[in-house]
C-alpha cells in the first residue's frame, strides 16, 4: 500500500486546521443569518434543527472517475495536478468529504480503478473515512488485445463469445467489490445500432436479459443490482437498454434484488423525470440515482447547475415517499459528472452542496397543504405551495450542517485558499494525456 506521502498527511491536517480557521472567520454572520431564518421557519411550524439533523444524514456516493479532467469527443483538456491512480482519486475524494461531509462513498469504475491490492485500497479508504459504494462495469470500451471486441455490442452482442466475455467481466467487478467492501453493481451498457435494421430490437434485449441473469446470479449477499438506461449514444438510432420502461421490465424479470438506475442526463429532452422517478418508487424498484445535469444530451453537467427546479421536483418525490413512509424506499444517491472545464473537486463539491439543498427544500414543501389543493384541484395554490419551499433560501442550514458535521461553512473559499491544486500540480507531475472521450 502506497505510504500516504509525508506532505499529504501534513495536508490533510492542514485542511482541518484552514476548515476550522475559515469557519471561525464566518461563524458570527452565519449565526445571524441562520437566526433570522429560524425565527422565519419557526412563524411556518417547521423546526429548523430538524432540516440541520436531515442534512446532516445525507449521502452521496462521489464517482472515482468524476475527479479526473473529463472530456467529449472531441477533446479532453489536461488537468494540472490531475490524480494518476485510484489512490490518488481517493485523496482528491477525502478533500471532497472533508468540506463536504456528506460524500463518503466511493463509486468504483473497472478496469479504470482495477486495484493491485484490493485489501490496501480497501485499507486506504477507510484510512481517510471513505468507503467503495458501487461497482461500475465497462463494456463500452475495448481493452488492449481484446480479441471479443464491444463494437458490435457486449451483453447483448449476436456472438456468444462476446457476451461471455462481457459476463465474465462482470463476474470479475462482483469479485473486486467483495473485496472492497461495496454493497450494490452498476451496469450500463452502450450497445445498440446507428442504422434501422442493424439491431434485431427484441432478439437483442432477450440476450441481454440472458446475460444479466448469469450476472444477477452471482450477486454476493446483500448486494443490489443497478440497470442504468439511457436513450441514445454511444449507439445513435436504437439503444437496447433504452428507458425507464426496459429497464423496469428487466429489473422485475431477474429478481428482487435488481433495481432501475435513474442518470437524470440519460432521456429526451423535456421528459418529465421526477414523474419517471415517483413510478419506480410506486412499482418499488428504484435502486438509485447519477444525478448530473444537462440542457441538450448527456452533458453531465454539475448538478443543479442547469434545471435546479427539476432537480427540487426530484427530491419532493423522493421525500414524499420518505416522510410516507414507502416500504423498501432506500435509493442510493451517487453523482456521475463529466468535469471538462472546472477543478473536478470544486464541481464534486457545490454538487453536493445543491443535492442537500433541493433534499432540504423538499423537506420545507407543507404536505398537508400541497395534498389539500390537490383534493381542491387548486393546481395555482398546489404550485405555490411547492415554489414557496423552493425559493425558501435554506443555505444557513446547509452551512451549519456542514459546520456541526466538521465541514467547512464555505467549502469553495477553503479549498481554494488551502492551495490543495496547486500543491497537488507540484506532487503529480502531469501525465499531460492528450486525447478526447470521457475520461
Ligand atoms: C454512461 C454513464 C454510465 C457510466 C459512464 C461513466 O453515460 O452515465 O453511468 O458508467 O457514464
Ligand atoms: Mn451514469
Amino acid at each position: 500500500m502506497p505510504q500516504r506521502p509525508f506532505e499529504s498527511v501534513i495536508f490533510c491536517e492542514l485542511i482541518d486546521q484552514h476548515i476550522q480557521d475559515d469557519n471561525q472567520a464566518r461563524a458570527a454572520s452565519l449565526a445571524e443569518d441562520y437566526g433570522h431564518l429560524a425565527r422565519q421557519l419557526t412563524r411556518r411550524g417547521v423546526d429548523i434543527d430538524d432540516l440541520v439533523r436531515r442534512a446532516m444524514a445525507f449521502r452521496v456516493a462521489v464517482p472515482s472517475w468524476g475527479v479526473g479532467a473529463g472530456g467529449t469527443r472531441f477533446a479532453r483538456f489536461p488537468l494540472a495536478g490531475e490524480p494518476r491512480d485510484v489512490f490518488e482519486k481517493l485523496e482528491d475524494c477525502e478533500v471532497v468529504f472533508k468540506l463536504t461531509r456528506v460524500t463518503p462513498g466511493i463509486s468504483l469504475h473497472i478496469p479504470w480503478d482495477r486495484p493491485s491490492d484490493a485489501a490496501a485500497l480497501r485499507a486506504f479508504a477507510h484510512g481517510r473515512g471513505l468507503f467503495i459504494d458501487s461497482m461500475n462495469s465497462n463494456t463500452f470500451q475495448d481493452q488492449p488485445g481484446q480479441a471479443a471486441s464491444y463494437k458490435f455490442g457486449s451483453l447483448s452482442h449476436t456472438d456468444k463469445v462476446v457476451r461471455r466475455h462481457a459476463i465474465d467481466h462482470n463476474l470479475e467487478c462482483l469479485d473486486i467489490g467483495t473485496r472492497l467492501g461495496a454493497r450494490s453493481h452498476t451496469v450500463w451498457i452502450g450497445d445498440g445500432g446507428n442504422f434501422p435494421g442493424q439491431v434485431h430490437f427484441r432478439r437483442s434485449l432477450e440476450r441481454y436479459l440472458q446475460s444479466m441473469r448469469e450476472i444477477y446470479a452471482a450477486l454476493p449477499d446483500g448486494w443490489r443490482l443497478f440497470i442504468e438506461h439511457k436513450f441514445y449514444e454511444p449507439a445513435f438510432y436504437s439503444t437496447v437498454l433504452n428507458d425507464w420502461g426496459t429497464s423496469y421490465h428487466c429489473a422485475t424479470q431477474l429478481g428482487p434484488r435488481a433495481f432501475s438506475l435513474v442518470d437524470l442526463g440519460h432521456h429526451a429532452p423535456n421528459v418529465n423525470v421526477e414523474m419517471i422517478v415517483s413510478r419506480l418508487i410506486q412499482f418499488g424498484k428504484l435502486g438509485g440515482f447519477h444525478f448530473n445535469d444537462s440542457q441538450y444530451g448527456d452533458d453531465d453537467l454539475d448538478a443543479g447547475s442547469i434545471k435546479p427546479f427539476q432537480l427540487f421536483l426530484i427530491f419532493n418525490e423522493l421525500v414524499d415517499a420518505e416522510r410516507s413512509g414507502v416500504p423498501g424506499f432506500d435509493p442510493a444517491y451517487m453523482l456521475d459528472q463529466s468535469h471538462n472545464v472546472t477543478d473536478p473537486i470544486e464541481s464534486l463539491v457545490t454538487s453536493a452542496v445543491e443535492l442537500v439543498r433541493a433534499y432540504v427544500q423538499a423537506h420545507l414543501v407543507d404536505r398537508d397543504a400541497l395534498g389539500a389543493y390537490q383534493e381542491a384541484n387548486d393546481p395555482l395554490m398546489a404550485l405555490q405551495t411547492l415554489k414557496q419551499a423552493f425559493t425558501t433560501d435554506v443555505a444557513p442550514i446547509l452551512a451549519m450542517a456542514r459546520r456541526r458535521a466538521g465541514g467547512a461553512i464555505d467549502p469553495i473559499a477553503v479549498y481554494r485558499s488551502s492551495g490543495y491544486r496547486r500543491r497537488k500540480t507540484a506532487e503529480r507531475p502531469s501525465a499531460a494525456r492528450l486525447g478526447a472521450g470521457i475520461v
